[in-house]
C-alpha cells in the first residue's frame, strides 16, 4: 500500500491512473487497471449516451474499487457524459481537450473528485482557482489531443505553481517514468499507451501489434493546421493528413478524412488507413501483460531504480 495526497483523493491502492482513451478506454479496461490497485478510467468520447450508461454499469460490476470517467470537452455529447456522472455519481471525472467550468460546478456540489487534464501553466492555475481536486499535467509525449510543452518542463512548472496534487502524463510507460515523474514534482502518474497493451485490452491485435512494433520516431503529429494536433502510429493515413498539411487543405477536408477512422484502427485493426493514437512511449512497450502486473512492475521498478541511484550519490 502507497500512501501520499494522490492514493488518498482517489481511494486507490498505487499514485496511477490509466489515460482515457477514446474507442478503447471502456469497462474492461478501467475495471481491469482499478482491480489492479490504479484508477481505471471509462473514456466517454463521443460515446452515445446510452451506451456510456451501460459501460458505466459494467465497471460497477467488474470492480468494487473506485473508477474514474473521462469527459472530451469538445464531444458534443460532453453534457449527456455529464449528467451520467452526476446521475451515477462516478467517484472521480477527469476533463480533455478544454475549461472544464461546468463541469466543477455541477460535479463539486455531489462530492465528485475531478481531474482537468491540463497543457499549460495558465490552464492548471485557472482550474485549482475553479476548484479542482488536482491536475494532470500532460505533455506532448501523449498521443491523442495535445499541448505544445513536453513532460519535462510543464510538470515541474505546474507543480512549482499550484497546492493541489498534480499527476505527471505524457511519455511515461516504465518505472524509469514513474520516478522521473515524481523526480519532477508530481505526486502521481497517468498512462495510456501502455495500457493499450494489456490483456484485458478489448482493442483489435493489430494495434496492440503496432504499439508494440513502434520505434522511436513511429509517431507522428497531425491536425497542426486545424488548431487540433493529434499524435498517432505513422501510417498511411498519417501520410495523406500530412500531404493534405502542406497544400494548405481547408479545415473541413482534414477533418473529413479524419472521420470515422479511430474506430477502423482500434475496432476493426485497419494499421494502415485507420487512426492509431498513441505516444511516444509506444517504443517502450514490448509486451502484453495482465493490467495489475503492469501496475505492479512499475512501481517495484521505480522502487529499484531510486534504491540505485541513491546509493550511488548522485
Ligand atoms: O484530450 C486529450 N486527448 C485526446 S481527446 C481525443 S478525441 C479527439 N479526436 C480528434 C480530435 C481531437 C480530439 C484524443 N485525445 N488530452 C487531454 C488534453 N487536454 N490535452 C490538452 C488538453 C487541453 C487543451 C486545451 C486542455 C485544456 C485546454 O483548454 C482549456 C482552456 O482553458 O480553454
Amino acid at each position: 500500500m502507497r500512501t501520499g495526497r494522490v492514493c488518498e483523493l482517489l481511494g486507490t491502492e498505487y499514485p496511477l491512473l490509466q489515460g482515457a482513451m477514446a474507442w478503447v478506454a471502456n469497462a474492461a479496461l478501467a475495471g481491469a487497471v482499478s482491480n489492479g490497485g490504479g484508477l481505471g478510467i471509462i473514456a466517454a468520447g463521443n460515446m452515445p449516451p446510452d451506451i456510456l450508461e451501460q459501460e458505466i454499469l459494467k465497471a460497477r460490476e467488474l470492480t468494487d474499487c473506485p473508477f474514474g470517467l473521462n469527459i472530451m470537452l469538445l464531444s458534443p455529447t460532453a453534457p449527456d457524459a455529464l449528467e451520467l456522472a452526476a446521475k451515477h455519481r462516478v467517484p472521480v471525472v477527469t476533463t480533455g481537450a478544454g475549461s472544464p467550468g461546468t463541469v466543477l460546478k455541477r460535479l463539486k456540489p455531489l462530492g465528485t473528485i475531478v481531474i482537468p487534464v491540463v497543457a499549460s501553466v495558465a490552464q492548471a492555475k485557472r482550474v485549482e482557482k475553479q476548484g479542482a481536486d488536482a491536475v494532470i499535467a500532460e505533455g506532448m509525449e501523449a498521443g491523442g489531443h495535445i499541448g505544445e510543452l513536453t513532460t519535462m518542463v510543464l510538470v515541474p512548472q505546474i507543480a512549482a505553481a499550484l497546492r493541489i496534487p498534480v499527476i505527471a502524463a505524457g511519455g511515461i510507460a516504465e518505472g524509469r517514468g514513474v520516478l522521473a515523474a515524481f523526480a519532477l514534482g508530481a505526486e502521481g502518474v497517468q498512462l495510456g499507451t501502455r495500457f493499450i497493451c494489456c490483456e484485458e485490452c478489448t482493442v483489435h491485435a493489430n494495434f496492440k501489434q503496432a504499439v508494440i512494433d513502434a520505434r522511436d520516431r513511429s509517431t507522428a503529429v497531425t491536425g497542426m493546421s486545424t488548431g487540433h494536433p493529434v499524435r498517432c502510429l505513422r501510417n498511411r493515413l498519417t501520410g495523406e493528413f500530412e500531404k493534405l498539411e502542406e497544400r494548405h487543405a481547408s479545415n473541413e477536408e482534414i477533418e473529413r478524412l479524419g472521420t470515422g477512422k479511430l474506430r477502423s484502427g482500434v475496432v476493426d485493426g485497419d494499421t494502415e488507413w485507420g487512426s492509431l493514437m498513441a505516444g511516444q512511449s509506444a517504443a517502450m512497450v514490448n509486451d502484453i501483460l495482465p493490467a495489475a502486473q503492469i501496475i505492479k512492475n512499475l512501481f517495484a521498478e521505480a522502487d529499484e531504480v531510486l534504491n540505485r541511484i541513491s546509493g550511488s550519490g548522485r
